[in-house]
This record gives structure tokens, sequence and C-alpha cells, in this order.
């Protein structure tokens, strides 16, 4: 759906899914609990996961994506983490009748990155029932919007750090600029964002673990949330980042659908 169809379905008289409004992830006081969040990108309407952002690398895994979120949601999951991954190509929503179908399917909240760069965007999507919308390019590009719009819409703005290296990427990941992934986080200290989604690229979808040391070390550098994705192949890698005490979430996706983690089991393991 093109983005102006998709702003202009806002006025169709829609509602959105009743949900329960979006909390900060931990309680301050306790030792955070590690929140599993399975993935589901989607690329041209279909499930899929990629190999380090790369578009040309990608695996169909499901070409129901709204059946595939039920089954994560049936297995036990607190959240889902939704990328409209030709949305982050376009830098408007693309894939917003599978994230729809998906809102609709799923009694749990959701947060979706991908192609969301303006006001209007976000609250379309919030009014649609997303939980929590994920900001990456425009952070860099666009501060001030992601200022106003956590203020806006406390708890449901999170900012999407990715990078190569320490470096923030954007526009997909086809885009290097020369910011640093920690001085990013921390221009957002005391914006109000609920969390900041951090991806190293170069352990994106290659199964090869995530990258604990640079996560921590983040999440020790910021006291917004810091939640891992990238590389999150097995119970032992949830475990680790679990362990650090400080990384409050952990996104997974290949590791999940080709069963290296089983998501009932992992659900389990976090909860003890
Ligand atoms: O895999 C990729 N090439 C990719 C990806 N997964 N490119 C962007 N993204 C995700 C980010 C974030 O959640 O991890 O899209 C979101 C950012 O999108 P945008 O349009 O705000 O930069």
């Amino acid at each position: 759906m093109p983005a102006w169809s998709f702003l202009a379905s806002l006025t169709s008289g829609r509602v959105a899914n009743p949900r329960p409004p979006c909390k900060t992830i931990a309680n301050q006081n306790q030792r955070p609990q590690l929140i599993l969040f399975p993935a589901i990108d989607l690329k041209d309407g279909q499930a899929v996961r990629l190999v380090h952002g790369d578009m040309a690398q990608s695996t169909v895994f499901n070409d129901d994506p709204a059946a595939q979120a039920r089954s994560f949601v049936d297995a036990g999951c607190q959240w889902l983490h939704l990328v409209d991954l030709n949305g982050a190509f376009a830098g408007a929503p693309v894939n917003a009748a599978p994230v729809e179908a998906i809102l609709k399917a799923c009694p749990v909240p959701a947060q979706l990155g991908g192609g969301i760069r303006d006001m209007a965007t976000i609250e379309a999507w919030l009014s649609k029932g997303l939980a929590r919308v994920i900001l990456g390019t425009v952070a860099v590009e666009n501060p001030h919007l992601v200022r106003q719009a956590a203020r806006a819409f406390p708890g449901q703005v999170a900012v999407g750090i990715d990078a190569r290296n320490g470096r923030v990427a954007t526009k997909g990941w086809a885009e290097e600029t020369d910011v640093m992934v920690t001085d990013l986080a921390r221009s957002f200290e005391d914006a109000g964002v609920a969390a900041i989604i951090y991806t190293d690229i170069l352990r994106d979808g290659a199964m090869g673990g995530p990258n604990i040391d640079a996560t921590a070390a983040l999440a020790r550098a910021v006291s917004i949330p810091v939640i891992a994705s990238g590389g999150v192949s097995s119970l032992a890698d949830l475990q680790a980042l679990k362990d650090t005490g400080v990384i409050e979430g952990a996104i997974s996706g290949r590791a999940l659908y080709d069963g290296a983690i089983d998501l009932k089991e992992a659900l389990a393991a976090l909860a003890d």
C-alpha cells in the first residue's frame, strides 16, 4: 500500500485494536528480566530473514505473516518485533497490510520499524493498535521528531540504532554515517524514549551469537532500556544476555524459524 493510502486509511473509520498502553519494560528496582521478542521481517508481504540486512540474501520463512505471528503468540511470547523491510528502503510504509493483519490476529503488544519517518505515520500506526514505533533513520536525520514523538506518545517510541563496527547505518542499512552508537543513544537520554533497539548488522542473520560486550556497554552508558538484536541464535546467547544484568530484551528471528531456539523452551528458561 502506498504511504498516502496508508495514511488516508486513518480516516476511513477503522477502529484501533484495544491494547493496553505500553509500559517501560523493566521495574527499575529489580534485576531486569530479559524479554524475548520474536521477529517478523516483512518483504513483499512475506515473513523473511536476511543476512546482514542484504535484500538479495533473503529466505522466505512464511508467506502468511499473521499465521507466523499467531504461532509465536501461541508459544507464549509477550511481545512481537516487526520490521517493514521494503519500508525501510522506501522511507514509507510498504507492508502495511500484513502488519495490520498481524495486529488484528494477535493480542500481544507489537513494535514496528521500517519506513516510519514522520509524525503522521507514527500517529497512524499507533492509532491502529501498534504498541510501539521504532525510529531508525529519523533518529539520525531528524532527532527533533523523535523528541516530539516521545513527548506526544510516552512509552510508545523506541529508537532503532543499527550499526557496523560502532557506526550507525540508515535507510535499510544502505547508508553508513559517521555517527557513533553511544553518542546517538546518549543524545536521547532525556527524550523519554521507551527503549533503544541496538542491532549489530554484522551479526544479523549470521547465527554467530550477539555482540554481548557492545550491547552491555551501551546499556551501561545510558539509562534507556536496551534491547539486543543481531545474531541471537541459542538459549545460551539469551542466558548470556540476561546474565549481563543490564540488557532488557533480545530480538531473535532466524534461530526461531530454523529451530535453533525453541520459543516455548526459551520463554520458560527466561522466566526462571
Ligand atoms: O535488514 C535491514 N536491511 C534493515 C532492517 N532490519 N533495514 C532497516 N531495518 C530495521 C531497523 C529498524 O527496526 O532495524 O528497520 C527499522 C528502521 O527503519 P527506518 O526506516 O526508521 O530507518
